[in-house]
This record gives structure tokens, sequence and C-alpha cells, in this order.
């Protein structure tokens, strides 16, 4: 992972002035009690952020290393006026990022967070009503994601004096409401700061929720704006610097040993690997376990690039957007052992995939709530911890050669069938999606980190992509949340500097939330956007036919005469988008304007987007289909044919589900 640095770092330009300014902070209150400091309850907060770190492994990090906001009445005179004065005299200053859309703040939060295997965080300051509605996206994202991420909503008068206040949403039969209750059912934690004395509570549970590798998550402090600015004398303990160590809890022996036995029954055992690895950096550790007993490894969205592609056991993605080699095992496993992986619909092709009849389960979780899933046997830990014990005690057991040789040759096909789809006859055409890819993958090296989350770039990077080091693979699919790339990649690149950064988007996740491009440019965060055009949302455009549904709705075209989005394609240019928001912009038409672009991409030190139009007519290769089903529902009566063709089909699948129990 990338090491976050200790020092820390100013970026607007205003260290001087605090440098040359009074410590007044420490001067005010002393008089009276040595042992307290008087400030108000954000200045205290942020002095509090600011001495928060986490170690794990004996090396120690920033919990949260910067604050994300936009300003706006609700905060601008509690927390951003605590920011002005952050870092002064001896305090260590809490940096400030700017942002301009606070769902976008989270994503970058998210980026950053999952990029440093969730050792640091940062915070996200918004002020009251839209600016705080505003995160619950976000919030969502990073609760599923089991990423952390720290809230600072501003919220109304504690003291209601001047209810309504601009922004408030009154709830008639409950006083104590304001739209940050939206906030809490996809917070892990939420508080809400009534008084001043109540900080301290909230803020050291905060800290203990986000640190905590089995419940972290969106965490929530709503801050009245009147507490906010409110003075209080606070025990000067509150600011001593805290270390939270991050758990790597061990397995219980007995569960061990089950595990074990489990494993040495199975003929067929097939490893999931989820996000879990990575946020445990367990790879190692997955790997050797991989090299001791051939057990195959398939891998999540979240878990891919747990082994490097060229692993003899990796098999690569599983389920929906599987390869055919690893749903060809999940088909015929008599075990799968799941580490870290929450059982996506994805996954387990919406529980058609596991379909030895016969078929058992074991989970490696430090979560139970995971672990419990399946029917499995349970193996309650830290997914490194786990997969040592289980390494230990599968000593001298290896799974049968005729096994290792019939994945190893599927693994092979998988890899001309990668092959095929990168490939490009000619260097002068429009190149397609999967071509794009291939292209990239040849651009760049083992430390770039390829970002995407939603669209049809998901399930071709899922099958296709030849993960080369364990953070290479970005995907947010938790959630699968349009627009989460461009933000995210600011925050990956925040974490890690050094590494050349993607994100992939196409046109609709483009339109979505394209605006911390101009983040990235204030900040000189240099990422690299390839933006995918191919006029609409294609994904859900093939999901629809699929399901009955006759692309109705997703396509970026005029209102035809019969009121359908079938007119010509819209005059609207991407490319001059992102070129008006600051990026540098080069468009490529053909696959050898692509390869170039990608590497002058890459090399150039300004955030770049290469903008490529794909080519979507029929007669382009298509990408490899996919290997297992997904559950989307449909319609039970139609009088149009397509509606009733998809329902026999949907019945169809729909009778191969299975409880595992
Ligand atoms: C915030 C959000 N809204 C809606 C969706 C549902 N959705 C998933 S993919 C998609 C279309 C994406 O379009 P685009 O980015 O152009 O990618 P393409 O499908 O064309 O590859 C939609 C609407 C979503 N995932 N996230
Ligand atoms: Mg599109």
């Amino acid at each position: 992972m990338s090491s976050v640095p200790e020092t820390d770092r100013r970026t607007d330009g205003r260290s001087a002035v605090r440098a040359a300014s009074p410590d007044h902070s420490r001067a005010r209150g002393a008089a009276e009690d040595p042992r307290t400091v008087r400030l108000t309850v954000a200045q205290a907060l942020v002095r509090f952020l600011a001495v928060q770190y986490t170690e794990r492994d004996g090396r120690r990090h920033r919990l949260i290393d910067a604050c994300w906001g936009i300003l706006g009445h609700g905060n601008v005179a509690g927390l951003g006026q605590a920011l002005v004065e952050s870092g002064q005299g001896d305090d260590a200053p809490l940096r400030y990022l700017q942002g301009r859309n606070e769902q976008a703040m989270v994503h970058a939060a998210v980026g950053y967070a999952r990029q440093n295997n969730r050792l640091s965080a940062h915070a996200v300051t918004t002020s009251i009503g839209p600016g705080a509605t505003n995160l619950v996206t976000g919030a969502a994202l990073a609760t599923i994601n089991r990423l952390p991420v720290l809230l600072l909503p501003g919220d109304i008068f504690a003291t209601r004096t001047a209810d309504p206040v601009l922004q408030q949403l009154e709830v008639p039969s409950a006083g104590d409401v304001s739209v940050n209750d939206a906030l809490r059912p996809v917070s892990r934690y939420f508080d809400r700061v009534h008084r001043p004395e109540a900080l301290i509570p909230a803020a050291l549970q905060a800290m203990r929720v986000l640190a905590d590798p089995a419940e972290t998550g969106a965490v929530t402090l709503a801050l009245p704006q009147d507490v906010q600015a409110e003075a209080y004398d606070w025990p000067e303990e509150f600011f001593a610097e805290r270390v939270w160590h991050v758990r790597r809890p061990g397995p219980e022996a007995a569960e061990v040993a089950a595990a074990a036995t489990a494993v040495l029954a199975a003929r067929r055992p097939l490893i999931i690997a989820g996000g879990g690895v990575h946020h445990s950096e367990a790879e190692d550790a997955l790997r050797a376990l991989a090299d001791a007993t051939g057990i195959p490894v398939a891998s999540t969205q979240a878990g891919k690039g747990s082994l490097r592609h060229d692993h003899p056991c990796d098999v690569g993605a599983v389920g929906h957007t599987g390869t055919a080699v690893a749903d060809d095992l999940a088909r015929a496993a008599d075990l799968v052992i799941g580490v870290g992986t929450r059982y996506s619909d994805f996954t387990t092709a919406s529980n058609t995939l596991f379909a030895e009849p016969n078929v058992r389960f074991l989970n490696l979780n430090i979560t139970p709530f995971d672990s419990h899933k399946m029917g499995a046997t349970t193996l309650v830990a830290d997914a490194r911890a786990g997969l040592e014990a289980l390494t230990g005690a599968l000593l001298g057991h290896r799974v049968p050669a005729a096994y290792e040789e019939e994945y190893g040759q599927g693994k092979a096909s998988w890899e001309r069938i990668v092959e095929s789809a990168y490939a490009t006859k000619d260097e002068g055409v429009r190149p397609t999606q999967t071509q794009v890819l291939g292209a990239l993958d040849a651009a760049v090296g083992d430390d770039d980190v390829v970002i995407n989350a939603a669209g049809s770039l998901p399930g071709d990077l899922h099958k296709l992509w030849r993960a080369r080091s364990p953070r290479q693979y970005h995907l947010e699919y938790g959630y699968s949340c349009m627009g989460y790339e461009i933000p995210a990649a600011i925050g990956v690149r925040l974490a890690a500097p050094d590494r050349p950064v993607w994100a992939l988007v196409g046109d609709g996740t483009y339109l979505m939330l394209p605006g911390e491009i101009v983040t990235a440019v204030q900040e000189r965060v240099n990422i690299n956007v390839v933006l995918v055009q191919n006029h609409g949302y294609a994904s859900i455009g093939g999901l629809s036919e699929q399901t009955g549904a006759e692309r109705f709705g997703t396509a970026y075209r005029y209102r035809a005469p019969d009121g359908t989005y079938t007119g010509d394609p819209l005059p609207v240019d991407l490319a001059a988008n992102a070129a008006s928001l600051g990026m540098d912009v080069i468009r490529a038409e053909t696959v050898g304007e692509l390869r170039a672009a990608l590497a002058q991409a890459r090399t150039s030190d300004r955030p770049t987007c290469v903008y490529v139009e794909t080519d979507t007519s029929p007669s382009a290769p298509a990408p490899p289909g996919a290997a297992a089903w997904w559950d989307v529902v449909v319609a039970e009566t139609s009088d149009r044919p397509a509606a009733r063709r998809a329902r026999e089909e949907y019945e169809r699948h729909a009778a191969a589900r299975r409880r595992h129990l």
C-alpha cells in the first residue's frame, strides 16, 4: 500500500500567516484551569481529528488525513472558521480540500480510503439541508463497500430559536427530526452533537468505528450550526495524540480445525477472493495457500487482483461477469471457500451458480454476519490471519493433479479469449470497447490504477482485465454508482501520488458527475479519464432488451415523431466539456490514435482526458457473453411478444435458483 505521510502538508498557501499568528487557542481559558482549553466545538473537533492515528502491523497512519468541504450556512462559521485556525502554533493542521459536489466528495474520500486499505480516511463537511442530503448516496456507497469516511453535515439549530431556518425541513409530528436523519440507515455510526460536551463521546465512538475492520463504513456526526460555534472548556487530554489499533483477530482453533477438515474432504475446492483480501493486505497469505494446496482462486469485483493474473491458480472473475473457467469450476465445486466476500448476486449468479448437489461453503470473514451466509462452516477472523492458520492446518495437502490440470487448461483457453477480445486487425478504425481495454492493457504498468463503477465497463473489465498488482483493479461494485470514477480517481491519486490513475467512464456516467474535474485541476492532482462515448446507457439498453423492455429510454437521442428517443444523435460534445473544465483533452478516432493518446496521457503532468467513440455497429465483434445468469425480473404478463419471450427465458433460468442452507 502507499505510505501515508505522517508529516502534515499545507496546501492552501496560508502557512506563513498561521505561523505568525499567536497561539490564542491555548491562551483562552487557560487562566481559569490549566488543564482545559477554551475552543468552539468545531475548533475542538478539527484539533481532535488532526491527532488521530491508526496503527496496524506496527505502521502508523493519519486516521483523518484531510477534510473535504463545501461551505454554506450550517458549517461556514463553525467548521469553516475552525479550519482557518487549524494548524496554528504547534497544532497539527487538518488539510482542507475544496469540493464541487457533496456526493462526489464522499466518492473521493472512498477512493482514498480504499487505496489506503482503510488505514487512512478523509472527512467531509457540508452545509445544512441539500448539502447534507447530497451525502446520502456517497454514505451508502461507503457503507456497502465497508470503507471508512467521516461525514460532518451541518444541522439545524439545537436551540430552535430561529426555526424554521433556511433549508430546514419541518416534520409536523416530530420536532427532533432533521433531513440529516436520512443518513442514519446508511451510517455505521450516527450521532448528533446537541451540546458541546457531547462531542467527546461522539468523536471517540466515531474514531472507534472508522478504525474497526469489522464495523467500518460511513460515520456521521451531525453538527447543529449553533453548537459548532459554541465555546467550551475542553479537557486538554481530549487533544492528545491517540492511536487506534486496527485489529487482526485470529480464528478460534476449533474453527480452524473444522475448516481444515472441510478442505481435506473436498475433491474440487474453489476459493472466492473478495474485497476483504485487499482490506487485510492478505494477498501474500492467499498466494501462499494457493501455492501450497493448488486450490484455484476466483475473484469478485472487489477481490480481483488478489492473485496476479498470471499466477497458475488464478482463474479470474467469478459469477455473472465471470470467466468461463471460473464459472465452470464454481458449478462443479464441492467446497466453495469464500474469503472476505459478501456473496452479492453477481457473485452467486443470483444463487444459480453453485450447482453441485452436495456443495458446501467455508467462509473466512472478519464479520460473523458474512461468515454465516450460504449455510457455511465459519472461520471468523481477519483474512490474513485466517489464511495463515488454514495454510498451517493443511500442511502437505494438495488438490488432485487432474484437477490442477483441468483448470490450467481452462485458464489457458480463457487467456486466448482475452487476447482475441483485445486484438485489433486494423489500427485505422474505430475501436470496440473491449479493444479500448486492450489498448489500455498495453499502455499501463504494474502500478497503474484503473477505476470504474457502472455501465457496461464493469462486466468487460471483470472478465478481461489482467490485474498485475493488488490495488491495480479498483471497481466500486457494491453500489455500482454512476459518477464514482472521476472523484474516486482524485482520492486514489492523493493516496498514491506516484501511481498513474485512470478513471474509465461511460458518457452517461460522465454526465452524472463531471464537476470534480475542476477540483483535480485546482489541486494539481494528475488523473487520467478515459471517456467512452456510445451515446447512452448501452448496458441498460442490453439489459432492457434481454428483459423484454425493448431498450426503452436508454439511448441519448432526440425524440422522434412517435415520441420515442430514436431520433438523431444529440449535438453534445463531451470532449469539449472536459476541456472547458480545465482538462487537457485528446480525441482518439482510431485504435492507433487511442494508443498514442493513452501513452501521451500517461506521461503528461496535467489531468488528461482521452475521449474515444466506440464502434457499436452490429458488425463489430461482441465482447464475451455472460457465463452465468443474473436475476433481473421480467413482466409476468404483457401483450408484447418481446416481454413474453423474455418471461419464458426468465422462468427457465429462475428454476435453477437454489437456497444454500
Ligand atoms: C447513480 C446511478 N444511477 C443509475 C444507475 C443505473 N445504471 C447502471 S449503468 C447505467 C448506464 C451507464 O451509462 P454509461 O455510463 O454511458 O455506460 P454504458 O452503459 O453506455 O457502458 C445506469 C443508468 C446507476 N448504476 N447509478
Ligand atoms: Mg454510454
